[in-house]
């Protein structure tokens, strides 16, 4: 579980020669002094790591290094470490500063990691200093490398923070499935049609990954969970993913063999919408939650409440079975977004009818406030104790 957390994380490692102000933009973009800062040459003498939502994109990981051209006795083995870091990184920050001009250094670093990570380019500029600025362009455009020219001191930190997203965004999740079949393999989808499900249509989730399967040529075989062992009967090659509502899964694991990858639509969507890391650090949090925590339930349509209904009933029928307490619960329904008092975890349906901006929204909220999330999905494969399978198809364990 820990190391998938840790998997849907970006590493993103600075890189720069001593006093090009490398801590100084880690502070920035997450807007804390967490790193030291100084203008004596070689201030950081470890790698320092920091977990951060880089909203849209998703979690990441920022690595402040030592400079590259650390001379002091203990440089070799910093610029060591340095490599070290260097090796876990696919995006790479190299940071340039208008008080010096760009040398072999950073020449080197980039012949060295042009064709294997992507490379973005920070110009600290720094007091009125501009004589080397055009040396600094000159030289991020030969390599074609896209840059920003930047006061870290004083300037704006969401500069910075928009600059990133938009020179990640082609990294950011393109497919909602696709990626994940075994080349020339089919894909069964199982779709519960039961008096929760919206009469005459599919859900918009289901109604993504089986548009996207059309469009990437790939098999889908869509059943209901109880055809599904007859499905099996009469297939003639193992389906390369099982994707289910995560209300079957109990269902659906106890007729699907170990071996064939299995997880849900609501999994599927936390990961293309970059949530998935989030809602399993919640997942976490449940587990260490006390008696009579304040727990919001949120859905984001209002329907006619039916016996046995997800949020109202089957949520904290689950929540009491896992942990065997009681908890204070608060029922939100509906687009408008208001929470009246504080929370200690919040449950969010799938959002399928929000925006990707009006979820993104929620989360930020959530997380400015502290709050853990967790989706029903997640919690469903949690309670079905399958959530570590669910994740395997997408490379995590
Ligand atoms: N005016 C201005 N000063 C900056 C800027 N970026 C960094 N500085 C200053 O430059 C000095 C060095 O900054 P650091 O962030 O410590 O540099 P570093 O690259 O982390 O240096 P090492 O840890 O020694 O490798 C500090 O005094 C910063 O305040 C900038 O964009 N503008
Ligand atoms: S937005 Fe939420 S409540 Fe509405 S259909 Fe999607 S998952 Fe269900
Ligand atoms: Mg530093």
């Amino acid at each position: 579980m820990e190391n998938s957390l840790r998997l849907f994380r970006k590493t993103i490692g600075i890189f720069g020669r001593c006093n090009a102000g490398k801590s100084t933009l880690l502070n920035n973009i997450i807007g804390e002094e967490r790193a030291i800062t100084s203008s004596i040459p070689g201030t950081t003498t470890d790698p320092n790591r920091r977990a951060f939502e880089l909203l849209p994109y998703g979690p990441v990981e920022f690595i402040d290094t030592p400079g590259l051209d650390d001379t002091s006795v203990l440089g070799e083995i910093r610029k060591a470490k340095t490599r070290e870091v260097l090796a876990t990184c696919s995006v790479v920050i190299l940071v340039g500063n208008t008080g010096f001009k760009p040398e072999d250094w950073e020449l080197q670093f980039i012949e060295e990691n042009q064709t294997t990570k992507k490379i973005i380019g920070i110009i600290n500029m720094v007091e009125s200093k501009t004589e080397n600025l055009e040396a600094w362009k000159k030289f991020f455009e030969k390599f074609n490398i896209p840059y920003l020219l930047h006061d870290c001191k004083n300037g704006a930190s969401s500069a910075v923070r928009n600059f990133l997203v938009q020179n990640l965004q082609e990294k950011v999740q393109k497919t909602v499935v696709a990626d994940l079949v075994p080349k020339g393999k089919s894909v069964v989808l199982v779709i519960p049609i039961d008096a929760g499900a919206p009469k005459g249509r599919l859900i918009q989730p289901q109604m993504l990954v089986l548009r996207e399967l059309l469009d990437y040529h790939i098999i889908a075989h869509v059943v209901q969970p109880e055809s599904l062992k007859e499905l099996f009967l009469n297939l003639k090659e193992e389906p390369g993913l099982v994707i289910t509502d995560s209300q079957a899964f109990a269902q659906v694991r106890e007729q699907l063999p170990d071996k064939i990858p299995l997880t849900s639509f609501s999994i599927l969507m936390a990961r293309f919408r970059g949530e998935l890391a989030f809602f399993l650090e919640g997942i976490q949090h449940m587990k260490r939650l006390e008696e009579g925590a304040k727990i919001g339930i949120f859905e984001a349509c209002v329907h006619h409440v039916q016996k046995n209904d997800i949020g109202s009933e089957k949520i904290p029928a689950i929540l009491k079975k896992l942990t065997g307490l009681n908890f204070n619960y608060t029922f939100y329904k509906g687009r408008e977004f208001k929470i009246n008092g504080d929370l200690d975890l919040a449950i969010h349906c799938g959002g399928c009818m929000l925006t990707q901006e009006e979820m993104e929204k929620r989360i930020e909220f959530f997380k400015e406030k502290g709050i853990k999330i967790i989706n029903y999905g997640m919690l469903f494969a949690y309670d079905a104790g399958i959530l570590e399978r669910a994740l395997k198809p997408l490379g995590g364990a």
